[in-house]
């Protein structure tokens, strides 16, 4: 158990279907904390970097049409195992295969279109993190209710 933090980005669907709220007050409640937030315009190549992984899938092209479509809204989290954690409460990259509960199971259909992203392991956190935000933007703090969230 350490401390990590993940990337986690609301898609252009999730701004345009008025999902930012519902979004981000499912990692508030879990206790995770808010290092960094904006509403940002991806540009083309910033959106090439992050899903550089990716670069030989046949969806690629769209996936980057798709992220670069409208706003996103970018988030730094910070927790005890908020990596695995939040791509728990995010679900199944195929929102049909997401359970129940989770945002993809609960507000999205398909891959393509499936509202929300969230780091894979704490190096790519921290490389994400460092790839859309800058350092100013990134805040350190200590909320009120943590002695009541960690023992
Ligand atoms: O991490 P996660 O977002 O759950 O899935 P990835 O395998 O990293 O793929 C990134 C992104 O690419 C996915 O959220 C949607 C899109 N995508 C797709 O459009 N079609 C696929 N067959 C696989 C992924
Ligand atoms: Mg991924």
């Amino acid at each position: 158990e350490s401390v990590e933090q993940s990337y986690v980005m609301i898609k252009p669907d999730g701004v345009q279907r008025g999902l930012v709220g519902e979004i981000i007050t499912r990692f508030e409640k879990k206790g995770f904390v808010l290092k960094g937030l904006k509403l940002f315009q991806c540009p083309q190549e910033l959106a090439e970097e992050h899903y550089k992984d990716l670069k030989s899938k046949s969806f690629f092209p769209k996936l980057i049409e798709y992220i670069t479509s409208g706003p996103v809204v970018c988030m730094a989290w910070e927790g005890v195992g908020v990596v695995l954690a939040a791509r728990k409460l995010i679900g199944s990259t195929n929102p049909l295969q997401a359970e129940p509960g989770t945002i993809r199971g609960d507000l999205a259909v398909q891959t393509g279109r499936n509202v929300i992203h969230g780091s894979d392991s704490p190096d790519n956190g921290q490389r994400e993190i460092g790839l859309w935000f800058n350092e100013v933007e990134l805040c350190q703090w200590i909320p009120a209710q943590r002695p009541w969230l960690y023992e």
